[in-house]
């Protein structure tokens, strides 16, 4: 029997960078989840009788906003919800899913890197048909049905066993549960030569995938381990916990910091490899050398044409705005197009439906393709797996080479989190009044170029979105650029992002630190970011 129960609007449910993102209490207020799942239904039109993907990372909350979604699916006339064994779907995994059974759209359950657990982070982001992420007319729309929320629709049924592959009929509709990894499994086969990967890891290749204890060990072990070959122990902290074990699966410099020591001891294994809570994220670590993400776009789509779901080339490039221009100088020389885009996969959906761009990539350790509509961190491994395989050289022959051919890009991020909002707020305003005096003017003896907030706008439905990040360009290619960010859950995460390009190879050997000391000291010179946030060093640097 299906119910309505009258409700009172939340204020606080606007999706941020990727979906809505709460602490887990949050989420526990009676009503809250409910609230969110029913203004995602009302913002959307036509799904009567069509299916609708669920699933997310295991995290604490899952399994119980799984029951939910479900329930209030079935109220709200979805014909089948097709559910992860476990209620468990990497991002990917789902964007996957949605695409393959022609799905009506999905919910993921996730708050990605941030922290799970009790009093962690819990998440919800609707992705539609094309898999990708809803855009913002459609988060605008959810956000603004949340505002004048009266009731929701429930379905008054017990418990639905999402741990069986099965089929069963939950009041009228079917739920379906499907093995959470063999779909996405097939289609990494179908892009990668794993034939040629096999081989690599029989000839003595050695690597460590390290799964954070999140979403991505169960894919990691089938993948690597069962059909490529790899040694047991090549996929650590597999077993997806609903806490992380604690931990933060966030797979930077601080939090996979085990893994980077790892792969700098002299006994380290060739290739190094971690993703995050959700899956959707690597980070790239060759013996004895950190790849920045921004480099990994540059150095897989540079390659891309190595493995055989890329064999054809790729058509474009395309990167949010804050990532590093090392993917642009392979652009260039392979005469595609580049885009550039705001930060938040969302943006890259256009440009992969309409066939401009084949390989997407963020500075904050997403990469991916025109395979699904998210960032995919195994999907990464894999194509780092597939070139390694063909070339046989190391990762860091291959990162130097890269770098004699198109130049260095030195780049780095600091995040100064949990700041209080309204010091950040105001340090972000002053800038952005700042902004139309700043060129022309020299800053700790480098002469800024240009100095804007930038706006994107889709060159495919033509949307425009505005304040997507203030950059400031120095002459001779160097830039510096601030944005808060949109997925943190207390506080405001101030990102600054810096960047200096290095074409001379014999200075490709520096430290990314001291090379971009007088940009990091530039920065704080204009944006006074010590003083407004009362902070003297940032918490996290990659
Ligand atoms: C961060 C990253 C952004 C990424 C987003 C979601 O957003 O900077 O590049 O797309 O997280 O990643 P923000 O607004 O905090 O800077 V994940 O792995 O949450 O899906
Ligand atoms: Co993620």
């Amino acid at each position: 029997m299906n119910k309505t129960i009258a409700t009172k609007p939340f204020d606080d449910q606007k999706p941020g960078t990727s979906g809505l993102r709460k602490k887990v209490p949050e989420f526990q207020q009676p009503h809250y989840v409910e609230n969110f799942v029913q203004s995602i239904f009302d913002a959307l039109e036509g799904f009567q009788g069509k299916t609708l993907v669920l699933g997310g990372d295991g995290r604490y909350y899952n399994r119980e906003v799984v029951q939910t979604v479900l329930a209030m699916a079935a109220a709200n006339g979805f014909g089948r919800v097709i559910v992860g064994q476990g209620g468990i779907l990497s991002t990917p995994a789902a964007s996957n899913v949605i695409r393959k059974y022609k799905a009506f759209g999905g919910i993921i359950l996730s708050a990605s890197h941030n922290p799970g657990g009790p009093h962690g982070d819990f998440g919800i982001k609707y992705n539609i048909e094309n898999g990708g992420p809803a855009p913002e007319k459609i988060t605008n729309a959810i956000y603004q049905r949340s505002k004048s929320i009266s009731r929701y629709l429930i379905a008054d049924i017990p418990a639905v066993d999402i741990d069986k592959v099965g089929k069963v009929d939950v009041a009228g509709m079917t739920v379906e549960v499907i093995d959470s990894v063999a779909d996405y499994a097939e289609l990494m086969e179908s892009l990668f030569d794993f034939d040629a990967i096999r081989e690599l890891f029989k000839s003595g290749f050695r690597m460590r995938f390290d799964a954070m204890h999140a979403v991505t060990g169960p894919y990691a072990k089938e993948i690597l381990e069962n059909r490529l070959g790899a040694p047991d122990h090549t996929a650590r902290n597999y077993h997806p916990l609903p806490d992380f074990g604690g931990h933060h699966p966030d797979p930077n410099l601080v939090h996979a910091k085990h893994l980077y020591d790892a792969m700098m001891a002299p006994d380290a294994p060739d290739f190094g490899a971690a993703s995050d809570g959700d899956g959707d994220r690597n980070l790239i670590i060759g013996r004895g050398i950190f790849i920045t993400p921004s480099d990994s776009l540059a150095m897989l789509a540079a390659n891309a044409h190595l493995a055989p779901g890329y064999k054809a080339g790729l058509k474009g490039i395309a990167r949010s705005m804050p990532t590093s221009g090392a993917a642009d100088h392979v652009a260039a020389k392979l005469g595609i197009g580049m885009y550039e885009t705001p930060t938040g996969w969302k943006f890259f959906g256009n440009l992969l439906d309409a066939g401009m761009a084949t390989i997407c990539g963020e500075e904050s350790a997403g990469t991916g393709s025109n395979h699904v509509r998210e960032k995919d961190g195994l999907w990464a491994v894999l194509l780092w797996l597939n070139i390694l395989a063909v070339r046989r050289e190391s990762v860091k022959d291959i990162a130097r080479e890269h770098w004699a051919t198109y130049g260095r890009n030195y780049y780095t991020r600091h995040d100064y989190e949990e700041v209080e909002a309204d010091r950040a707020n105001k340090m972000v305003d002053e800038l952005r009044a700042k902004l139309p005096s700043l060129a022309g003017t020299t800053v700790n003896g480098m002469k800024i170029e240009k100095a804007d907030d930038f706006s994107y706008h889709d060159p495919v439905d033509g949307s425009q979105s505005d304040h997507q990040g203030i950059r400031i360009l120095f002459e001779g290619g160097s830039r510096i650029v601030l944005r808060l960010s949109g997925t943190g859950t207390s506080g405001a995460t101030v990102r600054l992002y810096v960047e200096r390009y290095e074409p001379d190879p014999s200075k490709h050997d520096l430290d990314t630190q001291a090379t971009l000391a007088d940009l990091i000291v530039a920065a704080d010179d204009i944006a006074g970011i010590h003083a407004h946030t009362g902070r003297s060093k940032p918490s996290v640097i990659t």
